[in-house]
């Protein structure tokens, strides 16, 4: 099934993949799925949040629902989101050849925009679902090229009016399992092809905004600039002092905007977007502010201004001890995992019972064209899944 959409948004620029809410290549995979859950004998729809939603059986409470993502960041790697869903899709397939009929309603679902690649805020289809995120902010985001998450679904036939918290939707989840490529090393480590998950860092992302004076590289002297990237680049060394200074954080700046980014132009504004994790014994906006506190004193002694907007925050995510330990037990006693990375099932688990199954990743590479999972890899996730879903929904 990966090898089906291998082609869909191959990213020839940066390589990888660049598949993104509501774009071409985004509406292609959708499609294929729609195709290929509809011949796995499962009913299709689209809720009021632009997820998917294929059903074996008729919907309704208690159903057990597996599925991930297929959307990138910006030249990511192939098994980041679609893994989850074609290997419950292929769980749902094996279940089907066997006989397997499930007492409960399964569901394999697909969120969008997990990664927040084109409007910033991750995992922004399960925050709507569940109320993490206020529609009419989540409309009002915008891409790269100043569309807004509203207009972009408009223009795909979505109808922004319906976006937000869904209870009828969520009271039908029983149990949700989302399967994953690792974003690390840790089964490597170990030598086991599949592990559970037992809790998400604390992660938030914050918009930095900073303005000066453009003016012309060759002719303004050093000594009269106000130049914006000066206090971004000292912002980028504070986020990797800070982080470094305290075990376990992580504080990251991968996207940068220079305006109007000439290379004979001193900018006059920059954006860029932090994002910092931190395990439980730390707070995350306390690291922020201290990164914050640098950026500014760098902001004054340049005459540039700075303002700060979080984008997104989520707090640490504990994963249901019993369903863990439950997917665990039934999976011979694999170990649980903590991940810096985040996951639609990690929001969820704020309103229903949610775990998740880890695939190993030999280059324990993620967000990146280097990832990886052995083809013999993905069977055993699948069967661990389809091991799951047959004991849960059985
Ligand atoms: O971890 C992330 O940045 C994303 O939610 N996968
Ligand atoms: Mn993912
Ligand atoms: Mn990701």
């Amino acid at each position: 099934m990966l090898d089906q959409i291998a082609d869909i948004g191959a990213d020839p620029v940066r390589g990888g993949y660049s598949r993104h809410v509501f774009d071409a290549a985004e509406m292609n995979l959708r499609e294929w799925f729609a195709e290929r859950a509809t011949r796995a004998g499962l009913e299709v729809e689209t809720d009021r949040n632009g997820a998917i939603w294929a059903w074996w059986g008729e919907p309704g409470p208690d159903a057990v629902v597996t599925g991930s993502h297929l959307d990138s960041v910006p030249g990511g790697g192939a098994f980041d989101g679609p893994l989850g869903v074609t290997c419950a899709l292929e769980a749902v397939e094996s279940l089907r050849g066997k006989g397997f009929t499930p007492a409960k309603p399964l569901a394999v679902t697909v969120f969008p925009e997990e990664e927040g690649g084109r409007f910033g805020v991750a995992c922004l289809g399960s925050r709507l679902l569940t109320g993490a995120v206020d529609p009419a902010t989540a409309l009002a985001l915008r891409d790269r090229d100043g569309i807004s998450f509203a207009e972009a679904a408009s223009a795909r036939g979505f109808d922004p009016d319906r976006f937000g918290r869904d209870d009828r939707l969520l009271s039908r989840i029983g149990r949700f399992v989302e399967l994953h490529v690792e974003q690390g090393r840790g089964l490597v480590d170990m030598g086991l092809p599949v592990g559970v998950a037992s809790d998400i860092l604390a992660h938030g992302r914050w918009r930095f905004s900073l303005a000066g004076q453009g003016n012309h590289a060759g002719t303004t002297a050093i000594t009269d600039r106000r130049d914006p990237m000066v206090p971004a680049a000292a912002a980028v060394l504070a986020a990797r002092e800070v982080a470094a200074k305290h075990p376990g954080a992580r504080a990251t700046v991968g996207r940068l905007n220079p305006v109007p980014g000439g290379a004979n132009v001193i900018a006059s504004s920059v954006e860029f977007w932090l994002d910092a994790r931190v395990p439980s014994t730390l707070d995350t906006r306390e690291i922020v502010a201290e990164i914050e506190a640098a950026a500014r004193l760098a902001a004054e002694r340049e005459g540039c201004t700075l303002n700060v907007r979080e984008e997104s925050y989520g707090d640490r995510v504990v994963f249901d001890p019993e369903l863990r330990d439950e997917l665990a037990g039934m999976l011979g006693g694999v170990p649980a995992l903590e991940t810096g990375a985040g996951h639609d099932a990690g929001i969820l688990g704020s309103r229903v019972p949610t775990g998740m199954l880890f695939v190993r990743n030999p280059s324990g590479v993620s967000h990146a064209p280097e990832e990886f999972a052995e083809p013999e890899d993905c069977t055993a996730g699948t069967e661990a899944l389809a091991k799951v879903l047959e004991q849960l929904a059985g």
